[in-house]
């Protein structure tokens, strides 16, 4: 792709994706005909999708291996399966990869997603702050040594410690204690917001909050608070209250990779349990990781069978692709570039009259308040898609509009950084969706008032908006020269 991505061989990838191509559509045509139009679509559009990314050719086709076909529940050396020798090597490659590049004591690169990282971490804190204590209160060494009255003590237990994180419209993530969630049936769960003046995080009133609930696990992280977050702060709360810190960087685990988060703001020398994706600002394959504190490793490397189905063998293998990917200079620069762009964008985006949440960004997203154009984000959200624009419509805070039709619309640069987008296609893309936002209207509801999801984009916007669009994607091809024939 661009300088912002690791190099690669057009031709060489030409001719496996080609071949690869060719032996799919002798099985089922269809599916090849998909992943041809899927590089189409994502080609012609403007990918504002604050989680998304392009992996690397590298990181793609490792995935498409017989490293898929091979069972290794357990751990690495100590399987419940024979034959895992190559996929020791494997997760080993990645963890090592992952430990050096966040300075981690410990990486654990078998989680599937995000959610089945929050997941491993939950049950690992749990298993080290209640369930350890307990067992060694019974004199067991496991679980199946309980007396069946010590086994409910402990069944309560479990199910009666809490949890505080960032609250869903603050920005927070389903994951962290929300009752749609399974976090949210594990733990008792408060939230913290944000002040209601300036939307930014109060740390003193987490503190206050923190001291009165007395949580077991303190969350920290996020998916669309525009701003970085102290963690140094938060693990100081968290030892005020004896809370555990973990913290959820799966939004900008590349922002950490890359050095741009540093100090207070680098999470991991700071939280007992880090949990991140790894497809996210880190542009791996899809998939989690947890990043831990040495007292908390056995009980995360559980984490398969304890949560997780038998890790993937081929996307572990990416994973350590990626993860030598992010640690190179070229990274770096990437990271720099896609915080430098995101206030380009939010800056062209203030100029032209637009409403942000907090006032700007600090990190790799920007929240936009859409109500100014008497809009929900909803319907921003598809006037935005109806014109090529890709983003996705999320709460602001307080919003009162709710969670499906909510007032903002999110968007990051990571993704369009990644193609080599700069200040200028930064600030023009900024234009673009103040023409489109600017040239929407509510359409009425049949009840009366506005319909929160129905509108009228004026005529000629949306074409003017994709052609404006595919000359910046033109500019910046994305995979350049590769050509699937
Ligand atoms: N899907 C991710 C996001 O868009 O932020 C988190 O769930």
């Amino acid at each position: 792709m661009s300088a912002n991505t690791a190099p690669f061989d057009a031709a060489a990838a030409s001719t496996a994706y080609r071949s690869a191509l060719e032996v799919i559509a002798a099985v089922e045509p269809t599916i090849a005909g998909a992943i041809r139009s899927e590089l189409a679509d994502q080609r012609a559009s403007l990918k504002l999708i604050a989680s998304e990314n392009y992996a690397s050719p590298a990181v793609l086709l490792t995935m498409g291996s017989w490293l898929s076909d091979k069972y290794a529940e357990g751990t690495i050396g100590h399987r419940f399966y024979a034959g895992c020798q190559n996929i020791d090597t494997v997760e080993q490659t990645a963890a090592d990869h992952a430990k050096a590049l966040f300075d981690a004591p410990h990486a654990y690169v078998q989680p599937h997603s995000g959610i089945d990282a929050n997941l491993v971490a939950f049950w690992a804190i749990l298993a080290h702050r209640v369930e350890s204590p307990a067992l060694e209160k019974a004199g067991a060494k496991h679980v199946n040594d309980l007396t069946d009255e010590d086994w409910q003590d402990l069944r309560h237990a479990l199910g009666d410690q809490r949890a505080l994180g960032m609250s869903l419209d603050a920005g927070g993530h389903l994951t962290h204690g929300f009752r749609p969630n399974i976090s949210g049936k594990m733990f008792h769960q408060a939230s913290y917001g944000t002040d209601p003046s300036t939307e930014l995080l109060d740390y003193e009133k987490v503190r206050a909050q923190a001291k009165e609930f007395k949580p077991l696990v303190l969350i920290a992280g996020y998916s669309a608070y525009p701003r970085r977050v102290n963690f140094a702060k938060m693990r100081e709360i968290a030892d005020e209250v004896g809370a555990t810190l973990m913290v959820d960087m799966a939004h900008f685990a590349g922002l950490v990779a890359g050095k741009v988060f540093t100090g207070d703001f680098n999470p991991v020398p700071f939280a007992h349990v880090t949990t991140t994706t790894t497809h996210k600002s880190l542009r791996g394959p899809r998939g989690g990781m947890v990043l831990c504190q040495p007292e908390y490793a056995d009980a995360v490397d559980r984490g398969c069978p304890m949560v997780l189905g038998g890790p993937l063998g081929q996307v572990m293998a990416a994973k350590a692709v990626a993860l030598a990917e992010a640690r190179t200079p070229l990274f770096q620069s990437y990271a720099q570039n896609v915080a430098d762009n995101a206030v380009t964008l939010a800056e062209g985006l203030k100029r032209r009259g637009v409403r942000l949440v907090t006032d700007g960004t600090d990190n790799h997203l920007v929240l936009l308040d859409v109500s100014g154009f008497g809009l929900t984000g909803r319907q921003a959200e598809s006037a935005l898609l109806d014109s090529g624009i890709v983003t996705n419509r999320n709460a602001i805070p307080r919003d009162p509009n709710g969670a499906w039709y909510t007032s903002g619309v999110r968007i990051g640069t990571p993704a369009l950084t990644s193609r080599g987008f700069g200040a200028a296609e930064f600030d023009k893309t900024a234009e673009l969706i103040v023409d489109v936002l600017t040239g929407t209207t509510p359409n009425p509801a049949p009840s009366g008032g506005a319909s929160k999801a129905k509108y009228t984009i004026a005529d000629g916007v949306a074409a003017k908006t994709h052609a404006a669009a595919a000359e910046l994607l033109d500019a910046n091809p994305l995979y350049p020269g590769l050509d699937l024939g």
